[in-house]
């Protein structure tokens, strides 16, 4: 297939069409750059499509013109290009210019920084289904030349590759979700961190995770224990900064929730590309509450943009209680918090969510911080109960396991200890059985 649409840095030009507004390039920049690239012009279009290079054929002459003029090494094209609408475009640039539409752009991205199995497994996969229908074309229009197939047909080693990777995405997942239920058993609840990339998710992570010291104070020191809990977390100014899931340690009011930082949402990508991210709706669907955390510093019609994205991805995926975490608010005077809050409560009215209360946060600075934490105890799951049992015998060690998964408090007595408990409904039933074997019911 035509490499000529992978993006290495160098100097771009960003094109841009919109049929019912004159395009904003700011966000389609940012991707370029977080691609290592630097934009050195761009050339936009109001109208609608043309079916030959998208943009209107001037338009599209013109954007060759620019590209010799800056002597460009590449063109990112904000938008999705048909198979045909890429080779016609091409055809029409200076010869070795390299050409990407939004899509590969992102997956550009993703390739690059994609570290661990499942992530570099779920980059593959989206870039086979992206290029998958271009590689149909290909093979349409090579179908009478019999040396193109000679080495076999690329559309079924495509196919057979996306099976593969398939299968493999779903042992990581069945993993993920085995990890996720054996935290479940030792009474942790699960906390998801979504949102659009660069809203501040992991800045938040940050501030609402324990250090990751914390865990000696109880014991929970055992190498493997902490496989799954991420060392460091990175937070940058620049989009798709995280690009896998990452789980910390937190501790609100006694309960004990493992946080997950989860890759940023983009607007406008195919749905079968976010799909190949499946890592990450997985861990928002099996949480027990979702953060969905906001940038309210961006202008009003930005920012209602992006929480539709979010509301949009979070309705198909979160069965829990989403809590709108409004962030950034220490660039917003009085005025644009009301404004903000006001389009977040907006877009979470018209949605299927079921939305609680916008938090408004600085996860920089940390204001609104313990009003999130308090939203956060409120929407997890509780039970409580009120249990007795002798004061002898396996007590102890009931009590130690108890401290591990609830919050407990504990009243002895000569003959009999009473504790009262509070926490994961599994895990307080669990709790009552036990109290009841130990009393020898
Ligand atoms: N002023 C201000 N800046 C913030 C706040 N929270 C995050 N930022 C900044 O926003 C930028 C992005 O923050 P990240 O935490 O990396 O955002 P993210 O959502 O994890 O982004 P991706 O991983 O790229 O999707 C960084 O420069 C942060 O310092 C905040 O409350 N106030
Ligand atoms: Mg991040």
């Amino acid at each position: 297939m035509n490499r000529r649409d992978r993006l290495e840095g160098g100097d771009v030009i960003v094109a841009a069409r919109d049929a019912d507004a004159t395009p904003d390039t700011t966000e389609i920049r940012r991707l370029a750059e977080a691609a290592g690239s630097d934009v050195v012009g761009e050339v936009t279009q109001r109208r609608t499509e043309d079916l030959r290079y998208n943009l209107g054929e001037g338009k599209a002459s013109e954007l060759a013109r620019v590209v010799t003029d800056c002597d460009a090494d590449a063109v990112v094209f904000d938008g999705e290009l048909s198979p045909g609408q890429y080779a016609d475009l091409l055809e029409l640039l200076p010869p070795g210019t390299t050409l990407a539409d939004r899509y590969r752009l992102v997956l550009d991205i993703f390739a690059d920084g994609a570290g661990s199995t499942a992530a570099t497994t779920q980059v593959r996969l989206a870039t086979l289904r992206y290029e998958l229908p271009r590689l149909e074309r290909m093979e349409g229009e090579a179908a009478l030349n019999r040396a193109f197939f000679e080495k076999g047909s690329p559309v079924l080693d495509a196919e057979r590759r996306i099976d593969a990777l398939e299968s493999k995405l779903d042992e990581l997942v069945d993993a993920a979700a085995a990890r996720r239920e054996r935290r479940r058993e030792e009474g942790f609840d699960l906390v998801a961190l979504a949102g659009y990339t660069n809203a501040g998710k992991s800045t938040l992570l940050r501030r609402l995770a324990d250090d990751l010291d914390a865990g000696h104070a109880d014991g929970d020191t055992a190498g493997d224990r902490h496989a799954d809990l991420a060392e460091s977390v990175s937070v940058e100014d620049r989009l798709f900064e995280t690009l896998e899931t990452t789980t910390r340690r937190a501790t609100v009011d006694g309960r004990r929730l493992l946080l997950t930082d989860t890759v940023g949402l983009v607007a406008d990508l195919p749905h079968d590309l976010v799909r190949s991210f499946s890592a990450t709706l997985d861990e928002i669907a099996a949480s027990d509450v979702v953060l969905a955390v906001l940038d309210a510093s961006a202008d009003e019609g930005c920012l209602r943009r992006r929480v539709e994205t979010t509301i949009d991805v979070l309705a198909g995926d979160a069965s829990g209680p989403v809590i709108p975490v409004v962030n950034k608010v220490d660039r917003l005077d009085e005025d644009a918090r009301s404004t903000a809050m006001a389009a977040v409560e907006d877009v979470l009215a018209d949605s299927d969510v079921e939305g609680r209360e916008p938090v408004p946060v600085s996860s920089l600075h940390g204001d609104g911080i313990e009003d999130l934490r308090a939203a956060v105890l409120e929407a997890l799951p509780a039970a409580t109960a009120s249990l007795t049992v002798p004061n002898a015998g396996e007590t102890q060690s009931f009590l130690s396991w108890l401290h591990e998964r609830v919050d407990a408090e504990v009243t002895y007595g000569a003959e009999t200890v009473a504790i009262e408990v509070s926490g994961r409904p599994s895990v307080v039933s669990e709790a009552e059985r036990r109290a009841a074997a130990l009393r020898g019911e």
